[in-house]
């Protein structure tokens, strides 16, 4: 029985970022064609990007319900962008052979943050889900980052071999800021020790950007499971870290390791 590789395909990989609601549809197909070729039960957990994070950040929708604020509009434009980049994901997926099936969170999950509630759907073949406009029961609605459903997928699932988080732009953590760092300034193992350069955008990213992506993965390799972060527009890279051989990237691991 082959195990499960929970892998994130990252916001700003399968988006362009700075354009409103426009997908990066040759990452998109490349990574799809990458999971079409592993025989892992694969859980893939996709980011927002320019489909969720511009609106959400503009309407304040990860501070919950601000009274005054006309927000219910932008929760449903949200939630209706984000599936629309869920379409986009798994026809690509279902065009390259894989047998996909999604759940979109703000269906079947509450609350944000690792704790939020809601039993974690799984499908035999592979399981998508993503980053969303979730409710709340305290602030109404909030948003749930899809490295949150990577903590609870690695963590909660039997026989997961490995959390995967494809990340656009750089080879994994980095010493120094990116525009300036060199192939020696990878960090290949990280504990959360270390500090390491990562800009966190927090003029458009409503969550928490890579250091949260750092910080779930933390988590998760606290509980055994092995943890990469990689540049998931070189495909090799993706295939070989699904498939647990060796690769360029971050391998984090946890404080006491
Ligand atoms: O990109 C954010 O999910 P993430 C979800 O996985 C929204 O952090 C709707 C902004």
């Amino acid at each position: 029985m082959p195990g499960t590789v929970v892998i994130k395909w990252g916001g700003g990989l399968i988006t362009h970022k700075d354009r409103l609601c426009s997908v990066n549809m040759e990452v998109i197909d490349s990574l799809s064609k990458v999971c079409a070729s592993s025989n892992k039960n694969l859980v893939i957990v996709h980011g927002a990007g320019s489909f969720g994070h511009m609106k959400a950040k503009k309407f304040r929708l990860a501070e919950g319900d601000i009274p005054g604020l006309e927000q219910l509009q932008a929760v449903d434009e949200v939630r209706n962008d984000m599936l629309e980049l869920n379409r986009i994901v798994t026809e690509s997926l279902t065009e390259h052979g894989v047998s996909a099936k999604s759940f979109p969170p703000h269906i079947w999950a509450k609350g944000t943050g690792p704790n939020f509630e809601g039993e974690l759907p799984i499908h035999d073949g592979v399981t998508i889900v993503y980053g969303d406009v979730v409710d709340d029961e305290e602030n109404v609605f909030g948003i749930l980052s899809g490295d949150d459903l990577m903590l609870r997928y690695a963590t909660e699932l039997p026989d997961v071999e490995r959390a995967v988080f494809a990340i656009g732009g750089v080879d994994g953590l980095l010493r120094v800021p990116p525009s300036k760092a060199g192939p020696d300034d990878l960090i290949e193992v990280w504990n959360p020790d270390m500090v390491f350069e990562g800009v966190h955008e927090s003029e458009i990213d409503v969550t928490g950007g890579i250091g949260l992506k750092a910080s779930r993965g933390a988590m998760i390799s606290e509980k055994g499971i092995d943890v990469l972060l990689i540049n998931g527009q070189i495909s090799e890279r993706v295939l070989a870290a699904i498939e647990g051989n060796s690769v360029i990237g971050t391998r984090i691991v946890s404080g006491n390791c």
